[in-house]
């Protein structure tokens, strides 16, 4: 859940990475994490076992400048993707503002990523969410590699709400930070909304606007 801070101004969200095992979470945060200058970002935290697999989250804090005012700082969070560490995914995902849905492209993975992609809706809707009420933004992974699926093919399977949808390469950096700037513009976008809507019933409590 997004905190707005006035005195401070400044504005903290959550994002997190969803998507089957090895889709390319992980390797997404590794990327921006060696592109953005030392004074917007945050030590990356990762538990992983030796094997490289997110055992129980990454964590990449990042400050995203300013917008009227408010320092926007985005909190990247990635969920382990083996099946077996659903308690896990439950937990990373408690208070997400955004998802950004890591597929993996590659024609041998679509069963992963379907199945991966309905623990999302599952695992969001215990928590009183249903995926169309949240920023969800689709990244299509491994496009550098051979036997990747076409885009058609994978919007038909994975995006039936129509969010943004882009592909990647996340180990070549490539759509990374399309997917990232898209995410962070629909979580500031919704929030915007939020406190627009307070502001106007604060206004109406205070009979601003009255005649
Ligand atoms: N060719 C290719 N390999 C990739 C790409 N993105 C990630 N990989 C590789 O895929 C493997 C798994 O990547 P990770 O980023 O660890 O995957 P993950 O989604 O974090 O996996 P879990 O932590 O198990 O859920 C690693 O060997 C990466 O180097 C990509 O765009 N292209
Ligand atoms: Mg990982």
């Amino acid at each position: 859940m997004s905190l707005v801070n006035y005195a401070t101004k400044e504005i903290t969200c959550k994002i997190v990475y969803y998507g089957p095992g090895r889709s390319g979470k992980t390797t997404n945060l590794q990327y921006i994490y060696s592109r953005v200058p030392w004074d917007r970002k945050g030590e990356m935290v990762s538990l992983a076992t030796e094997a490289d697999r997110t055992l129980f989250f990454d964590f990449l804090p990042l400050d995203l400048g300013r917008i009227s005012g408010f320092t926007t700082r985005f909190q990247l969070y990635t969920v382990p993707g083996q099946v077996y560490y659903n308690a896990t995914r439950k937990l990373v995902l408690q208070g997400a503002d955004g998802v950004v849905f890591v597929a993996d492209s590659q024609r041998s993975q679509i069963e992963e990523d379907i199945e991966s992609f309905r623990n999302l809706q599952v695992n969001l809707l215990e928590q009183g969410i249903d995926i169309r009420e949240i920023p969800v933004v689709i990244q299509y992974n491994k496009r550098d590699l051979p036997n990747v699926l076409a885009i058609d093919l994978l919007d038909d399977e994975l995006n039936f709400r129509e969010v943004p949808s882009f592909a990647a390469s996340a180990l070549l950096g490539e759509g990374v930070f399309d997917t990232l700037r898209s995410i962070s513009e629909g979580v500031l976008r919704k929030l915007a909304g939020k406190l627009d809507n307070t502001r106007s019933r604060s206004w109406r409590a205070k009979g601003v606007g009255n005649r």
